[in-house]
C-alpha cells in the first residue's frame, strides 16, 4: 500500500491535490505537510504535520518514520515574487528539490517521485505558439532557470539513479480553494474574485496577452494520471507539456460579462507583462496523450461558470463566520 508525502499541502495545488490522494489511496495514508498551516479539510481529514523541505533531516526522519513510498513536492517561490529575492528563490527552488532528489536516493522505499515543472522554462526564442515538447529553451527569469535546471536534474537522478521521478510543466492554474501567490497568471485567478467582490478589476498584464491556462480538476486529474501511467510508457523524463487553454485576460473579462454584466476591467501592466511576454502562449501536449492519456475536460465556459459559483459561495461563508 502506498504512503505518500505531499510537501506544500496548503498551496494553490497542494490543498487539492491532497483531497483527491486521499479519495483514492485513503486518508491515512497521505501525509499532508507544509510550513504553514493548511485548510481545517487538510488538516483534519487525514496526518498533517508542519515540515521545512528544507531541512533535510527532519525530511528524511520524516520519510522513514512514516515509511513514505512517493513524494510530491509542490512548494515553490513562484515567478513574479522569484524576481524581487532572485538569489533567495534559486536557493529554496534548487535545494528544496535536491533534498528530495537525495532522500529518494537515500531511502530505498520511496519508489516515486512528482516534482512541478512549468511552461517558465521556456523563453523568447521559444516558438511560441504551439510550443513543442522539444524545443528551444532559454528562459530569462529566475523561476525559469531553477525549473529548467530542475527538469536537467530530474532526468539525471532518473538515469544515474534509476529514480522514478514525474513531472508537468504546468501553464497558469486556475483555481477558486487556493489563490496563487506571487506568479505571472495569478491574474487569471485574481479576475474571478474581483469580479464578485468588488465588480472591477485592474489587470496587471495587457488585455491582449495570451497565456496557457488550466482550470484545476483538469490539472489534479492530468497529475494523477502520469503518476499512476506504467513507467513503460513514459518517453519523458524531464517534464511533459500540457497545454490546456490559451487565454487573454480580455477573452476571461468578456466570458464574466455574460454572468456580471456591470463587471469593468482596466490595464495597467507591470513588471510581470515583461515576463508573459517571454512565455508560450499555447502549447503542444501531443506527446503527454500520447503517452499518458493527457485530456482535459473544461473550457473558458464552463469554468467561468464554476469559478463564479464557487467564489460566491466561498464568500458568503465567510461574510457568515
Ligand atoms: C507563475 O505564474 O509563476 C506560475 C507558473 C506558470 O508556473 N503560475
Amino acid at each position: 500500500m502506498e504512503r505518500i508525502l505531499i510537501i506544500g499541502a496548503a498551496g494553490q495545488i497542494g490543498s487539492e491535490l491532497t483531497i483527491e490522494l486521499r479519495k483514492r489511496y485513503g486518508s491515512d495514508h497521505v501525509f499532508a505537510t507544509d510550513i504553514k498551516e493548511a485548510s481545517p479539510d487538510i488538516m483534519i481529514g487525514g496526518p498533517f504535520e508542519l515540515l521545512d523541505v528544507m531541512d533535510d533531516k527532519r525530511l528524511i526522519h520524516f520519510v522513514i518514520r512514516h515509511k513514505i513510498t512517493q513524494i510530491y513536492h509542490l512548494a515553490a517561490v513562484l515567478s513574479g515574487n522569484a524576481e524581487k529575492l532572485p538569489i533567495q528563490a534559486w536557493h529554496i527552488n534548487m535545494n528544496s528539490m535536491m533534498n528530495i532528489l537525495e532522500v529518494a536516493k537515500m531511502v530505498d522505499e520511496v519508489k516515486k517521485i512528482f516534482w512541478p515543472s512549468s511552461i517558465a522554462v521556456f523563453g523568447p526564442t521559444t516558438p511560441r505558439i504551439n510550443t513543442p515538447q522539444l524545443t528551444v529553451m532559454e528562459p530569462t527569469t529566475v523561476y525559469g532557470i531553477s525549473k529548467l535546471a530542475g527538469e536537467r536534474w530530474c532526468e539525471y537522478y532518473y538515469n544515474k539513479y534509476d529514480i522514478d521521478v514525474r513531472s508537468i510543466r504546468y501553464p497558469g492554474l486556475i483555481s477558486y480553494k487556493t489563490e496563487a501567490g506571487g506568479g505571472t497568471t495569478d491574474y487569471a485567478v485574481e479576475i474571478y474574485y474581483s469580479a464578485v467582490k468588488n465588480g472591477s478589476y485592474d489587470c496587471f498584464l495587457t488585455q491582449d496577452t495570451a497565456l496557457p491556462l488550466l482550470f484545476m480538476p483538469d490539472a489534479i486529474k492530468a497529475t494523477v494520471d502520469l503518476m499512476e501511467a506504467e513507467p513503460s510508457s513514459l518517453s519523458v523524463r524531464s517534464a511533459y507539456n500540457i497545454g490546456g487553454l490559451s487565454i487573454k485576460p480580455s477573452e476571461i473579462h468578456a466570458e464574466i460579462v455574460k454572468h456580471i454584466p456591470e463587471f469593468s476591467i482596466s490595464y495597467t501592466p507591470d513588471f510581470r507583462q515583461s515576463i508573459a511576454d517571454t512565455w508560450p502562449q499555447s502549447i503542444d501536449d501531443s506527446i503527454s496523450a500520447r503517452d499518458w492519456g493527457c485530456s482535459y475536460q473544461y473550457n473558458l465556459e464552463s469554468m467561468t461558470e464554476i469559478m463564479l459559483e464557487e467564489i460566491r459561495k466561498k464568500l458568503n461563508l465567510e461574510i457568515l463566520r
